[in-house]
């Protein structure tokens, strides 16, 4: 049985997710606007794959007998200076996301919901090849540069991240 402090909590967790797969979509947005459809492509994947995180939860929420709650969703930044800017943003971004399912998997912990504490861990574990991949992507655009053919190639590594699906760290290492 969920408590209410928890069911809060996950709520929450929703509503962060739900945030994460819209900043993703406005980045894929604003990627398309520069004509780097490689790099729209990737933000996209990353967004679904942040919505699919939400609906996780979501679902969780109510087989344990809690109020799963559509969230409200704050717009995004939808405007970037550049590539490089964008993507430390989503790091950023990513780094809250981690502090946030800590704070879930804590609580958990501390209210002996070890269901609740061992579901988190699918999420321990995705913010960690998270911030691998948004790190990974800040090293190569920083190797390859924006100026000059810059752009494209960084446009060409991120589409070839995506391979199809949502991206991965593993796939980024690969
Ligand atoms: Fe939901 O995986 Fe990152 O934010």
């Amino acid at each position: 049985m969920l408590s209410k402090t928890l069911e809060k909590a996950l709520n929450e967790q929703v509503s962060v997710e739900a945030h994460a797969s819209y900043a993703y979509l406005a980045m894929a947005s604003w990627c398309e606007q520069q004509g780097m459809t490689g790099a729209a492509k990737f933000f996209f994947a990353q967004s679904t794959e942040e919505r699919s995180h939400m609906l996780k939860i979501f679902n969780y929420i109510n087989s344990v007998k809690g109020h799963a709650l559509a969230p409200a969703v704050k717009q995004p930044s939808v405007k970037f200076k550049g590539i490089v800017e964008m993507v430390k943003e989503a790091l950023a971004n990513e780094q809250k996301v981690t502090a946030s399912v800590y704070k879930v998997s804590e609580l958990a912990q501390d209210e002996k919901d070890y269901a609740t504490y061992n579901f988190m861990q699918y999420y321990v574990d995705e913010q960690r090849e998270e911030e691998v991949l948004f790190n990974h992507i800040l090293e190569r655009i920083e190797l390859i540069g924006t100026e000059g053919m810059g752009k494209y190639y960084i446009d060409k590594e991120l589409e070839a991240l995506t391979g199809g699906s949502a991206p991965t760290a593993e796939k980024a290492a690969n």
